[in-house]
């Protein structure tokens, strides 16, 4: 038997329910309605919902596939977020999400209600390539035709027809400045496509920058079976994650939002210090432990943290690598900050696997490793090895025949491996022409020490 309104009251009493009116007047459309997106702000919106404010609704979109839509609509959007910890697991069904929506059959639907006076925010948790960056950071126009842009600029411009406020987008992905990207980018789409709508996105709208952190790990087979055990109710859409949370935004909304400073985000003026510490020290050693960590036969993020080598090699990139080179704010000490992700890396009940983080390396290692390799070669510091060795571990990774890899420059990059090697490698992926996005360009010396790294794997 199913999640469902109609099944709810056949849970047990430790499984938390949603307990307020799932119906309101203020609504939020969503691009990206994965794991991620249940486990953070849709669980910050259930628990502002719960704590007796106006209620919000999010209607989530996929982009591509059904599979999300499958899970939660015949659950009536319900599905139950268990957290995973030392001290055992904890189960709370969320309801602030009415309904899911698939971007390709369901568009007009979509259109319409991003255009509707109920709807206040659009947020993203699209991934690094869902913004369609070009390596030189500009926007692929060709591929954001199949993405958020043109279904986001549509529902725009009827609202500016209909006399209606603009709206905040609201970026929730792992880029540096994600915001201000989102904001260039859309204008870039807008400019070529509906110049018309220009002034009107300048002066109604805004994309605030936000800073996300949840470990959310993809959930297993097994992870559902073992729920329907204990609760007696078969959930399709159900998501595991850590007891950890936290959402920095900047305070530049167009108009009305949920109250989630009363659920624990903190709005700020300047989100940077809280993005650049996570992104290149949670991320940036994320991304490390995926790639060394499946080269030393390890599956698991805590099995990888156990390795006595890995875990030097995190240190030194959290501590010597990344931390000179962000501009910490008064209340964050990263050297705390550090043990601490070390804590929730090491955390056996979550099960996150390696090859989940090591997705997409192509669109991720940009904000998470390059621009410390860049920050730190300017200021003339010496070279940064753990950082290079992740970028070994990278190269022997996309260059690996026997193992799929998935990355949308998958195939560019074999190409490359395969036909270079020793310096024109390293120059062909990272140099002047390089063929992801890179702000840094490897001198001699790191040069020598990725090959070298390289030839160590074989
Ligand atoms: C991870 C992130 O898969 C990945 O690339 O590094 O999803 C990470 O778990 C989150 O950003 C944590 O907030």
């Amino acid at each position: 038997m199913r999640l469902s309104e109609a099944n709810i009251g056949r849970l047990p009493d430790n499984v938390g329910v949603p307990g307020y009116e799932r119906s309101g007047a203020r609504h939020a459309v969503h691009f990206g309605i994965g794991a991620f997106h249940r486990a953070h702000q849709a669980a910050f919106t259930d628990a502002c919902n719960r704590d007796g404010g106006p209620t919000w609704t999010i209607t989530g979109v996929s982009m591509r596939s059904a599979t999300v839509a499958e899970q939660l609509n015949p659950q009536d959007g319900l599905y139950t977020l268990t957290i995973r910890s030392g001290d055992g697991t904890d189960t709370r069904v969320m309801g602030s999400v009415a309904q899911v929506l698939v971007a390709g059959p369901d568009r007009e639907t979509i259109v319409e209600r991003i255009a509707s006076p109920d709807c206040h925010l659009v947020t993203f948790t699209v991934t690094e390539k869902g913004y369609c960056r070009a390596p030189d950071g500009s926007l692929d126009l060709a591929l954001a035709s199949d993405g958020f842009y043109p279904i986001v600029s549509d529902a725009l411009s009827r609202r500016r027809d209909a006399g209606l406020p603009g709206l905040s987008l609201l970026s929730c992905d792992n880029l540096s400045g994600n915001g201000k990207q989102l904001g260039r980018l859309m204008r870039e789409w807008i400019d070529a496509k509906s110049p018309d709508l220009r002034n009107w996105f300048d002066s109604e709208c805004t994309t605030p920058d936000s800073m996300v952190d949840r470990i959310v790990p993809a959930p297993s087979p097994d992870d559902l079976d073992e729920l329907e055990q204990r609760i007696g109710l078969r959930d399709e859409g159900a998501i595991f994650t850590e007891g950890f949370t936290q959402w920095v935004i900047e305070d530049d909304f167009a108009g009305p939002r949920p109250a989630w400073e009363d659920a624990g985000v903190q709005l700020v003026g300047d989100v940077a210090p809280y993005e650049t510490a996570k992104l290149r020290m949670l991320n940036g050693a994320h991304s490390l432990l995926a790639y060394a960590g499946q080269d030393h036969g390890h599956t698991y993020v805590h099995q990888a943290i156990a390795d006595p080598q890995l875990r030097t090699l995190v240190r030194r990139l959290m501590l010597e690598e990344a931390a000179p080179t962000i501009d910490a704010g008064e209340d964050q000490d990263l050297a705390a900050y550090a043990e601490q992700l070390v804590t929730r890396f090491e955390n056996p009940a979550l099960n996150h696997r390696l090859d989940q983080i090591a997705m997409d390396g192509s669109q991720k290692i940009g904000q998470r490793w390059l621009e410390v390799l860049a920050e730190q070669q300017n200021g003339g510091a010496s070279i940064c090895e753990a950082i290079l060795t992740g970028i070994a571990h990278w190269l022997h990774h996309v260059s690996a025949k026997a193992r799929p890899v998935d990355d949308p420059q998958a195939d560019a990059l074999q190409r490359v491996c395969a036909e270079t090697s020793g310096p024109e490698l390293v120059e062909a992926v990272f140099g002047t022409h390089a063929l992801i996005q890179s702000p840094w360009r490897p001198s001699d010396a790191e040069t020598d020490f990725i090959l070298a790294r390289l030839r160590d794997l074989g």
